[in-house]
């Protein structure tokens, strides 16, 4: 989670945590729409200074840090640091001066592997290089040093980050969200993964980050900018967004029309940024959030209040709270609420996205969905189908839960039953669906008119058409880092009318969280160890892949004996087909983030190859052609 991993083992550990500063400021959450600085002859000049501060990340009057942070002099500063924007070819002058005990690093629109980076010394004023000459959107980070060594102790000064956007003439209106992280040990005398973590967009942690209003037809463009230093797949629940940009903070590519793709979930480099528009077509409440369900995880509001708290083992938060406690408890950092309200007279979208197919006039299909465990405190809990009259014996559970094989435009009606202890919910993602169905209980749906969450040995009939033939997932929202470790996770494919689902030559490959000797660790459809495929020579078959990780990217590839990749045709992602000019050949590597599923189609010569999945724990599968 922390920045340059390898380096940690290098830093010399301080015996105690910087003293409270009684006497700083209070930093206010940047919401990113003022840019920073005067223009003054054509030229922007921005004074920036870095100082500790008081920073309340959750509510105004909730636990604070006191943390570095940036400002403009002479104004209150700010959490993340000041907008820098400006019209593209406009001059900027802008400089930093460090009031600090130690020196500050600036990557400045310089991407994670930057090799031009700016320190400044204590009590030093230097110029911040901002290049302008080409439209975008780019990120400016920064962390301290200390003894000749970068000082992660002091929560690495990622408050110190902010958006950095050349805007091009006439640009239509838009929004800049800024993702940070702050990271502190508990025990600052030792190394390791006992940390403190807080997770903010534009300053505020889920429930206090910026709650979105928009309408149905809006058209909405979001600048998503990471100043943490970390992956973040940035998941949008029952919409696709379009992907107008991506850069690595330092270079941004603006896609042209051949190069836009669509999207549920898009995850910039580190330090970089992506662009998006899209349409709200359906009213009701939705969230937009970081799919590493640590990052949005609510044991974030303990970690802030300094209590040890364990996302996996703990759940004594969830018996005692209502729905509307939940969902401000049990999620935390990186969530965005957005509220849809429906639009009195109906307006074309804007853009073209595909809606919800209008209901059919037929009996929708019935699936029985039970969610159910195993004994134990760490007992995997999983999904299981119930194929005829009678219900599964309760210890019946499948990690990954069974493929839920859909059609498109044909109504479903599933009926989730809760066999757990503790209370739970579906989200169907990818899925664009009605709002009350979208599985996050206490928020879904719109008003009083709230899905709730399903209790214990209650059940909660879903209802949707899916409108679009791909690869999804369907997996629990609630107590997300607990639940999916657990096992509460499984895959959704819709095919075309008249197509059936061959398993000979179509091939899921879910990797997700499994537990194995009370240790969670990579799996593949289950499994940490090998279980060979076997497939069919001369023949197209589409890999289905899904990363569904709690905290971690995934790298795939199909490799021949020599560990060469071989080549693969992408063909969709996160079950939107790409536009025909970009399902091109390339080499069969890819990196996937959690919330992120890609299809990809070979037709394999006969041999020996392995497919590789490289996560924080490693997987390797025979597949043998033949
Ligand atoms: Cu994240």
């Amino acid at each position: 989670m922390t920045w340059f991993a390898p380096l940690l083992a290098a830093i010399i550990l301080s015996a105690a945590k910087d003293p409270p500063s009684r006497s700083a400021p209070v930093a206010l959450p940047n919401d990113n729409r003022v840019p920073a600085g005067v223009t003054v002859a054509g030229v922007r000049r921005i004074r920036l200074v870095v100082q500790r501060a008081v920073w309340h990340p959750d509510a105004d009057d909730g636990p604070s840090l006191v943390t570095e942070v940036l400002g403009e002099e002479g104004k209150t500063p700010m959490i993340p640091a000041p907008l820098i924007r400006v019209l593209v070819g406009t001059r900027v002058d802008a400089t930093v001066r460090n009031t600090l005990a130690d020196t500050i690093v600036f990557f400045a629109q310089c991407g994670i592997d930057c090799r031009d980076s700016l320190f400044v010394a204590p009590g030093q004023t230097r110029a911040l290089p901002v290049r302008t000459s080409r439209p975008g959107t780019y990120s400016y980070a920064s962390f301290l040093y200390r003894g000749g060594h970068p000082y992660f102790e002091s929560a690495a000064a990622t408050q110190t980050g902010g958006a950095i956007v050349v805007d091009s003439a006439g640009a239509p209106p838009d929004r800049v969200f800024v993702i940070a992280e702050w990271i502190q040990r508990f025990d600052t005398t030792k190394v390791g993964d006992d940390e403190r973590l807080v997770m903010t967009i534009n300053g505020r942690m889920w429930p206090h980050t910026e709650r979105l209003h928009l309408t149905v037809g809006d058209t909405v463009h979001w600048r998503i900018v990471d100043a943490s230093g970390d992956t973040h797949p940035m998941h949008l629940h029952g919409f696709y967004f379009r992907v107008d940009s991506r850069g690595d903070g330092a270079t941004d590519t603006i896609y042209s029309a051949a190069q836009r793709r669509w999207a549920v979930t898009e995850e910039p480099p580190r330090l970089g940024a992506f662009t998006l528009t899209w349409v709200p077509q359906r009213s009701g409440n939705w969230i937009f959030h970081c799919h590493k369900a640590v990052h949005m995880g609510g044991f974030q509001h303990a970690h802030l209040a300094e209590e040890r708290v364990d996302p996996i083992r703990d759940t004594t938060h969830d018996a005692h709270t209502t729905d509307a406690e939940h969902i401000a408890s049990g999620m935390g950092g990186l969530v965005l609420g957005i509220e849809v309200a429906p639009r009195p007279s109906a307006v074309p979208a804007a853009i073209a996205v595909s809606s919800t197919a209008p209901p059919a006039p037929v009996a929708p299909r019935r699936i029985r969905l039970l969610a159910q465990r195993l004994p134990g405190a760490l007992g995997v809990h999983g999904y299981v189908v119930q194929g005829g009259d009678s219900a599964p014996a309760r210890d019946s559970v499948r990690v990954p839960g069974p493929p839920i094989v859909l059609t498109r435009g044909e109504p479903v009606e599933i009926t989730v039953v809760n066999h757990l202890d503790v209370k739970t919910g579906v989200h169907w993602h990818g899925i664009e669906l009605d709002s009350y169905y979208d599985g996050v209980g206490g928020w879904s749906g719109a008003g009083a008119h709230l899905a709730p969450r399903i209790a214990p040995n209650d059940s909660f009939v879903v209802r949707f058409t899916p409108p679009r033939a791909g690869t999804f997932m369907y997996h629990t929202h609630n107590d997300e880092v607990r639940q999916l470790v657990l096992g509460l996770y499984g895959p959704l494919v819709v095919l075309e009318p008249g197509q059936t689902f061959d398993a000979s030559t179509d091939h899921l490959v879910v990797i997700g969280e499994t537990m194995s000797s009370g240790r969670r660790v990579v799996g593949v459809n289950g499994a940490a160890g090998a279980r060979p495929m076997h497939l069919a020579a001369g023949k197209p078959h589409r890999f289905r892949l899904l990363n569904v990780l709690i905290d971690d990217d995934a790298e795939v590839s199909l490799v021949d004996s020599a560990n060469a990749p071989l080549v693969w045709r992408a063909v969709a992602k996160d079950g939107a087909d790409l536009p025909v000019a970009q399902r091109t050949e390339r080499p069969a590597r890819l990196s996937l983030g959690p919330g992120e599923t890609v299809d990809v189609e070979i037709v394999p010569k006969p041999g020996r190859y392995a497919l590789l999945v490289r996560g924080y724990s490693n997987v390797l599968i025979d597949v043998d052609v033949r």
